[in-house]
């Protein structure tokens, strides 16, 4: 409910009673558990976090295909390499529904690219840092989509619709993409040699904290979460997604026999879940300032990718202008 007041970093919501006619008329539509739409009326900072929150997801879509297209070519068997190829793609196709959910919102995506490159724009911190083993990619799988479904099953119930139907097939896709990972670390981990376990041990030593900073900053340093919640763009805190992700995982990690790099983690019979250690914040922001392990070459890949497909774009434009001459010759003629 809108009254519900979030404790989080951010300030003071303005309560219904504050709000100028169309505003209210806004958040009581919002409130009653309505779709809002391209052409409705939106208030101002509903606009920006949308087209900030979408072009983000969108982007972390795109960049999250370097990680692990860095295996294609060495994937050990050919239906590994099949099954990675198709997830890759999936994930291309994740993020051009989402650059076409943010351009109902007046960005376009040229200038959604444009602030990806000159570095004004984030995407997922996840996706700095490196694939080094095989194993690796199975913790993609298993661990990052599982966090990116646990983030985006609420999201389908997003308020924007264009952004909330695009969740409902990424998701379905995603639930693919999880168990695909889980799949190959369980032929490692319980099938496979002790030097395959052991390099899945050291894959979830380097992926498991990371994966908890997927979730955002914890819940008194959120800024966008209490108004983002009240607008119905999140359904949870960050806090509350991050301890969820923990209480599915662990006893996954737990059949694959692997143990989680965290001595304060344990089950609290009395709060039914998981208590786990202190996330390193100070990573998190470093990794966010651009300097994680791979951050300069995850966008010096995309602005490569950019320029080298200059030819292309300007190919597909002088064929559209020239489509549009000829169609705008044949009405002159016809006149
Ligand atoms: N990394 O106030 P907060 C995938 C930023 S890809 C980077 O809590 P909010 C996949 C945040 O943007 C799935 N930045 O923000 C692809 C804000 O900065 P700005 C990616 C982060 O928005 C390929 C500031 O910190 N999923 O599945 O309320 C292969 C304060 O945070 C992060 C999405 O994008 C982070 N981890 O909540 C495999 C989901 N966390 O903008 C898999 C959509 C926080 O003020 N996004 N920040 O400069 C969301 O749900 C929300 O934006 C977040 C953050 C939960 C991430």
């Amino acid at each position: 409910m809108y009254a519900q007041q979030i404790k989080t970093g951010a300030r003071r919501l303005k309560s219904l009673a504050e709000m100028e006619p169309q505003e209210r008329a806004f958040q009581e539509h919002v409130d009653a558990g309505s779709k809002i739409e391209p052409k409705d009326w939106m208030p101002d900072g509903y606009r920006k976090t949308l087209i900030r929150q979408i072009s983000q997801h969108a982007h972390s879509e795109i960049v999250g295909q370097l990680p692990e297209a860095n295996w294609i070519s060495r994937a050990p068997t050919l239906e590994r390499k099949a099954i990675l190829l198709a997830k890759v793609q999936d994930e291309a196709g994740h993020g051009l529904y989402l650059y076409c959910a943010a351009e109902t919102l007046g960005i376009s995506r040229d200038q959604m690219l444009e602030q990806l490159h000159n570095g004004q724009a984030k995407y997922s911190s996840i996706f700095n840092y490196p694939t080094l083993t095989w194993a690796d990619v199975g913790m993609i799988g298993w661990l990052v989509d599982g966090a990116a479904i646990m983030n985006q099953v609420p999201l389908q119930r997003c308020s924007y619709g264009p952004y909330s139907r695009a969740m409902v097939r990424v998701c379905k896709e995603e639930s693919f993409h999880q168990r695909q990972g889980y799949d190959s670390l369980i032929k490692l981990c319980r099938h496979g040699t002790a030097a395959q376990k052991e390099m899945a041990q050291d894959a979830l030593n380097r992926w498991w904290w990371p994966a908890l900073m997927m979730f955002g900053p914890p819940d008194g340093e959120s800024v966008h979460s209490a108004q983002s919640m009240a607008w119905k763009i999140k359904q949870n805190t960050n806090d509350e997604l991050r301890q969820k992700f923990v209480d599915q995982t662990v006893p996954q990690a737990d059949y694959l026999g692997l143990e989680v790099p965290d001595p304060d983690l344990r089950w609290n019979d009395a709060r039914g879940s998981y208590d786990f250690g202190e996330i390193d914040w100070e990573e998190f922001h470093r990794v966010l300032g651009g300097d994680g392990p791979c951050n300069r070459q995850r966008l010096e890949d995309r602005v490569r990718a950019w320029e080298d497909g200059a030819w292309f774009r300007d190919g597909l434009m002088a064929h559209a202008n020239k489509k549009a001459d000829q169609k705008s010759l044949g009405r002159a003629d016809a006149a």
